[in-house]
């Protein structure tokens, strides 16, 4: 592996070379939102994006660092604001760092067990995730929430986890403000 620069633009949050697009439209996000009617009726109007993750090409494997450019989209589903899909590292024991760029957001993160802490992303904000934590990434605001993230190699993305599961809380809006409300779908492991 060559040493490598790419440029981002930081207005928007496009890689425009150098990276591979990952893109999740409203369709994809089948079964990962409470209000089901609310997200056919989106797949059906125009099925929006609503986010996309631009990925450096790094290999996967140990020693070496993803890095990538993530942009939520603004918009809800029903009452739930767009976010990510959320995952666990298939390799548990792997950390992430995640420095926000635009917007505003909040970071929901949840052990097996189902301990939960929610932290804010904001421009400059600097967001640790340790080991052992799922994470998801919700855009509680009225532009695109743009961050930068960067992890392991070979950390891997486990998605099957918080799909079974879900997570224990969701953010919704309330009078025009995020709030968070227990999953009444969450299904804990046994
Ligand atoms: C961040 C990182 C990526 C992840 C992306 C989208 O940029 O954690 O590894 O792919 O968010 O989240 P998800 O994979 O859960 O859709
Ligand atoms: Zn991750």
């Amino acid at each position: 592996m060559k040493p490598l620069v790419n440029r981002m633009d930081l207005l928007t949050g496009e890689v425009p070379s150098g990276a591979t697009v990952v893109i999740r439209r409203a369709s994809d996000m089948k079964g990962l939102y409470q209000n089901r009617v609310a997200l056919e009726g989106l797949i059906k109007a125009k099925d929006p994006v609503v986010y996309q993750v631009y990925n450096v090409a790094v290999p996967e494997r140990n020693g070496e660092l993803q890095h990538c450019v993530s942009i939520i989209y603004p918009g809800k589903v029903g009452d739930e604001y767009f976010m990510t899909k959320g995952h666990f590292h298939a390799r548990r024991d792997t950390a992430e760092v995640y420095l926000g760029l635009r917007g505003k957001g909040k970071l929901l993160l949840q052990t097996e067990k189902g301990e939960i802490e929610v932290l804010d992303m904001f421009p400059g904000s600097i967001l640790y995730i340790p080991p052992y934590w799922g994470h998801r990434t919700v855009n509680v605001g009225d532009e695109p929430l743009i961050f930068f993230a960067i992890y392991p190699g070979d950390a891997g993305h486990d998605y099957q986890t918080i799909e079974a599961h879900g997570f224990r809380k969701v953010i919704v809006e309330r009078d025009g403000k995020p709030v968070l409300v227990d999953n009444p779908n969450y299904r804990p492991s046994t």
